[in-house]
């Protein structure tokens, strides 16, 4: 038996390939493929650089899904199904709106596939695979798994390791798709797997790909201890309210870790409220001044991540939010619009209030492109939100403000790999700004398959 994993790409020309610049190894195919039998041969396409071999012989192709590729997913899943070949489809799309899913494949998984993947492959080779496969959220994420990494070998991803401490987080922000798929809980892995899983690799540089590697901060403190021995670099994403915690910030240091992105998301105290970022409430009201001051002091390359377009927001209060993270000397900063992801509270708040554009399916319309605002917003009129939105991206990846935020001593100057490291991210993703901005969700018209 012959299964095929695919990882869609946001959108493509069908002959001139898009190449995303930030590309890393797809982890959840790498976890799909450890759960397989060992007398399947597994095969990974990523259509983020590579062309789909869809005349390549197969029996199953497994697609993961997120929202912004839920359109490209569907098209190269109707053209292995156009081919008599059975298409199964997972991931966070899935999770959020399996009845749209299930429209375009054979078989859908609803959730983490470590409960259910055996089952299916097994009902699959008896020709009885069923319609919908519901996980039940393992309290033990990915137990006793390592994922297969030898299927990304070639394939030019970015040289850093993924892999995942914990999954969820246990705060309810209205806008994260994340809290919904993991109903705001947060599980974590037992520390001696996830050794073994770096254990079991060669680099030396890994991303944790936790929604919040500090959410827990006891077990947090235990993995980071762990991982102390092992001289290693890491990068995750955890929330503000670590600070509070000198014990946890001095083992994350020590145990390797380079910076943090975090959900600063707005400089409006109001704004916070609002979308309940509750971790941020205090901070905010102060600038996030002794956040910053700390994070300096730590020596972390911060990621500040930004939403733009909340309720609170004007042009005006979104450029001085790119002033703020610009004066701050941010290693990195996402502006990214406040996007309704399926089933989540601030789109069903939007969808009552009659605010959703392109008929509420964004992720689906002909017309939408990536970093387009699909909302009514407040204080401003859509296409002035895609453009401030884009203006800040602009501006704080512009060469200018590189040269300007480069010059923070505590954290990009702090030692020569640190400085590289600031180098050579901050011009690819400077590229990824003016590169994936306003492009077409799925193949370019005129090139879909007939
Ligand atoms: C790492 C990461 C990234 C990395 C990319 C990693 C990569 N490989 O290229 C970076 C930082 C580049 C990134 C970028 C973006 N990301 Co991102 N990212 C994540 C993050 C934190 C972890 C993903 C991951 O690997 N998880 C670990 C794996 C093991 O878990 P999993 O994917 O859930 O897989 C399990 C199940 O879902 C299921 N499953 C998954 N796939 C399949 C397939 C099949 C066939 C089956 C049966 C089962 C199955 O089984 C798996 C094992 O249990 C998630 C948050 C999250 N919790 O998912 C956000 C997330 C996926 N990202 C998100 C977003 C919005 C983006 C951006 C659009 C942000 C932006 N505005 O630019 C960009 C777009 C990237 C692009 N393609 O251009 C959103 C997506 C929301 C949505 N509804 O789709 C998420 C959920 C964050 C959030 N809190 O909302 N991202
Ligand atoms: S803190 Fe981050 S991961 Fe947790 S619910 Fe809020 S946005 Fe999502």
């Amino acid at each position: 038996m012959k299964l095929i994993l695919i990882k869609p790409n946001i959108g493509r020309r069908e002959h001139s390939l898009y190449v995303d610049e930030g590309r890393m190894e797809p982890l959840p195919l790498g976890i799909l493929a450890a759960l397989t039998p060992p007398d399947v041969e597994v095969v990974l396409y990523d259509d983020r650089m590579e062309q789909i071999p869809y005349d390549e012989p197969a029996d199953l192709v497994g697609i993961t899904v997120e929202t912004f590729t839920a359109r490209r997913a569907y098209e190269i899943s109707a053209e292995y199904r156009r081919r008599g070949v059975k298409v199964v489809m997972g991931g966070m799309h899935a999770k959020l709106i399996p009845e749209e899913v299930a429209q375009h494949c054979d078989c859908v998984i609803v959730g983490d596939a470590e409960p259910v993947w055996a089952e299916m492959i097994a009902d699959f080779r008896a020709g009885k695979i069923r319609p919908r496969y519901d996980a039940v959220q393992p309290l033990c994420p990915q137990k006793g798994i390592i994922a297969r990494r030898d299927i990304f070998e070639g394939k030019g991803y970015l040289p850093i390791t993924l892999l995942q401490f914990s999954r969820g987080c246990a705060h309810r922000c209205s806008f994260c798709a994340s809290s919904v798929y993991f109903g705001a809980k947060h599980y974590c892995r037992p520390v001696d797997e996830v050794i073994r899983e770096i254990r079991s690799q060669k680099r030396k540089l890994l991303f944790f790909v936790d929604d919040n590697i500090v959410c827990n901060r006891a077990k947090a403190k235990e993995l980071f201890r762990a991982l102390i021995p092992l001289k290693i670099r890491w990068v995750s994403q955890g929330s503000m309210d670590m600070l509070q915690d000198p014990e946890l910030m001095e083992l994350m240091v020590k145990s390797g870790c380079l910076g943090l992105v975090i959900g600063f998301e707005s400089i409006s105290p109001d704004c916070i409220r609002d979308m309940h970022k509750f971790t941020n409430t205090r901070a905010s009201s102060e600038m996030y001044a002794d956040e910053i001051a700390q994070l300096r002091k730590y020596g972390l390359q911060t990621w500040a991540a930004f939403t733009v377009g909340h309720d609170g927001d004007t042009v005006d209060s979104i450029r001085a939010t790119c002033d703020f993270a610009i004066r701050n000397k941010f290693t990195f900063a996402a502006f990214n619009i406040l996007m309704p992801y399926p089933n989540t509270p601030l789109y069903e708040k939007l969808e009552r209030e009659g605010r959703l554009l392109y008929d509420g399916k964004w992720w689906l319309h002909e017309d939408y492109r990536f970093n387009y605002c699909s909302i009514v917003p407040k204080n401003m009129t859509p296409d002035e939100l895609t453009a401030v939105s884009f203006e800040c991206r602009a501006r704080f990846n512009s060469v200018g403000s590189i040269i300007k935020r480069a010059l923070e001593p505590h954290t990009n100057l702090r030692s020569p790999y640190r400085f590289m490291t600031y180098l050579i991210y901050n011009p690819l993703f400077r590229k990824e700004v003016f590169k994936k901005q306003g492009l077409r969700f799925g193949l370019e018209s005129g090139e879909r398959s007939k």
